[in-house]
């Protein structure tokens, strides 16, 4: 017995409405922790949610599945956490957009990590387990199995939850909706496939909706942020899973970072599909000054004729008109093979309302 568990197993045992979490430092695990890792889920019952980086570790189709937090509070997933007394954080990392927030009175947390936590004022564990994490779990499992009646406390929210995630799959809207958009792109892209994200308001929406049971098959940068980095790291995985389909999801202003390198995709001989998201401007920022309450200034942009674009690299493309055209479009670009830009109008206006509540509930909407 492994006594410097003690602490963390009376914790567990004493919980009432215990959650894990599964960060992006569990993401870049070996196989065999992986294992482990949704093992420990299954055999103590604790439902889990995932960060932005921490997708797929644990299947998302597992019957434990309560969500990914996209934003770091009043998210679907927060309805169970804000209730949650235990938080089992597998892999959690600081430089992760908190996915909740540590406050007085909140939900304990447990840090099972290879490092000590970092403290900050949205993240102080009361314990840690530190060490390798596989190990760490499993050992963790052995001690907990069968002894937690509590375990599914939690389990009641997780219809709520999971219908909010699965609302406007079905928007049949003209420019497409960004919920839409998500469950176009999971349809097209089988289980195991990659879709690596550029950053701006899309990506909360898919983390949040798409869900994936493998873990590195939604590749997003939940950390810096940096604008410009789906093309490149779509054109890294293609070269490294071969056989594997690729997309890169981009907002328009992302693409126009990088997408030159659709020269090194297409010398590269690679196959890889890029979808751009066209709404003629800065979404996230916009969405912030809404945040803020402060008038639209400087957001809207021009777009060069992405089909052009896409032919001047020697690679194809397709700029789809209509709702019905997304998909077939999709499924012809990924099978027709090569490189491949799909450039899509999006409405994105549900999103850039709600980092505003989120963000600032007292902020005036700017009527911009
Ligand atoms: C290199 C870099 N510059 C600036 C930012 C700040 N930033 C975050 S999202 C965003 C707008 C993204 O616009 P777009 O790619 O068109 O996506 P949208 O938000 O419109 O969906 C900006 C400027 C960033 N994250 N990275």
């Amino acid at each position: 017995m492994i006594k410097t568990l003690d602490p963390a197993v009376e914790m567990i045992l004493a919980a009432k409405r215990p959650m894990i979490m599964v960060g992006g430092a569990a993401s870049r695990l070996n196989q065999h922790s992986i294992a482990q890792i949704r093992d420990f889920v299954q055999r103590t019952g604790i439902p889990f949610f995932a960060t932005q980086m921490g997708k797929g570790v644990v299947a998302e189709d597992s019957d434990l599945y309560m969500g990914t937090a996209a934003l770091s509070e009043r998210d679907h997933v927060h309805v169970a956490v804000d209730k949650s007394d235990v938080i089992i954080a597998v892999g959690h990392e600081t430089c992760e957009k908190p996915p909740f927030i540590m406050s007085e009175g909140g939900p304990k947390v447990i840090h099972i990590a290879h490092q000590p936590a970092t403290f900050t004022q949205a993240y102080s564990p009361q314990l840690e387990v530190i060490g390798d994490i596989g190990a760490s779990v499993a050992a963790l499992a052995d001690r907990l199995e069968g002894k937690l009646p509590n375990a599914g406390a939690l389990l009641p929210l997780r219809e709520g939850i999971l219908a909010l995630i699965g609302e406007g799959a079905d928007e049949k809207s003209w420019p497409v909706t960004l919920d839409h958009v998500v469950h176009v792109v999971r349809k097209v892209m089988p289980e195991g496939s990659i879709v690596t994200l550029d950053n701006g308001l899309y990506k909360i929406p898919f983390a949040r909706k798409y869900r994936t049971n493998h873990p590195n098959t939604l590749l997003l940068d939940n950390t810096l942020a940096t604008m410009g980095a789906g093309v490149p790291s779509a054109i890294v995985a293609a070269m490294l899973n071969l056989g594997l389909w690729v997309m890169a999801v981009c907002g328009d202003g992302g693409f126009q970072m990088t997408g030159q390198e659709l020269m090194t995709a297409v010398e590269q001989k690679l196959d890889l599909v890029v979808l751009i998201l066209d709404n003629g401007g800065w979404g996230m920022i916009e969405a912030k000054q809404i945040a803020k309450g402060f008038p639209k200034f400087g957001v809207d942009f021009r777009n060069p004729d992405f089909v052009k674009w896409a032919e001047a690299c020697g690679a194809k493309g397709t700029r789809v008109e209509t709702l019905d055209d997304l998909m077939p479009a999709l499924e012809a670009a990924l099978k027709g093979g090569g490189v491949h830009v799909v450039a899509v109008p999006v409405d994105d206006s549900k999103y850039k309302r709600l980092v505003g509540e989120f963000r600032s509930p007292k902020a005036k909407p700017s009527g911009a």
